[in-house]
């Protein structure tokens, strides 16, 4: 029994030890001299991680989109100016905007596990402006380079 509880404790440190924390930066203008910009706008992910949006410049925010994230996964809306945290529980793909300049562009696709299973439905979700073109590219980026 000892044994078995150290392995099981095994498996479940190493598993705590591989989920990181990734940091995303939201800009006013990244250093490529891009405006209104998530620092990384293909995130990778995997069950486990969590993703933490930063207030680095002022008047952004980070939000799910309504119908463009992983069956089960809970959706997230940070008020303008604060952190925001994510954590993944699911496979698949999350749209992520910042509601004030979405139409400018400013979203990030987040992917975990490779699964890009809901791809179409987070096509159809609503996101406005420049921000879809943008997520309809980072798609097609995430098929080019599994
Ligand atoms: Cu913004």
């Amino acid at each position: 029994m000892y044994k078995l509880l150290s392995v099981v404790f095994l498996i479940w440190s190493s598993v705590a030890a591989l989920a990181g924390t990734i940091e995303v930066e939201m800009l006013t203008k990244n250093d490529a001299g891009d405006r209104m910009v998530f620092s990384q706008e293909l995130i990778r992910a995997e069950v486990g991680d969590v993703i933490r949006f930063l207030p680095t410049e002022r008047s952004h925010n980070a939000q799910s989109v309504k119908g463009a994230l992983p069956d089960g996964q809970k959706s997230f809306k940070g008020k303008q100016n604060k952190e925001v945290e994510y954590l993944v529980t699911e496979t698949g793909l999350t749209v992520v905007v910042c509601a004030p300049h979405q139409a400018m562009g400013m979203v990030a696709l987040i992917v975990v596990g490779n699964d890009l299973s809901n791809a179409t439905q987070v096509l159809d979700a609503r996101v406005r402006g420049k921000g879809k073109d943008k997520v309809k590219a980072l798609i097609e980026q995430a098929k080019a380079n599994p």
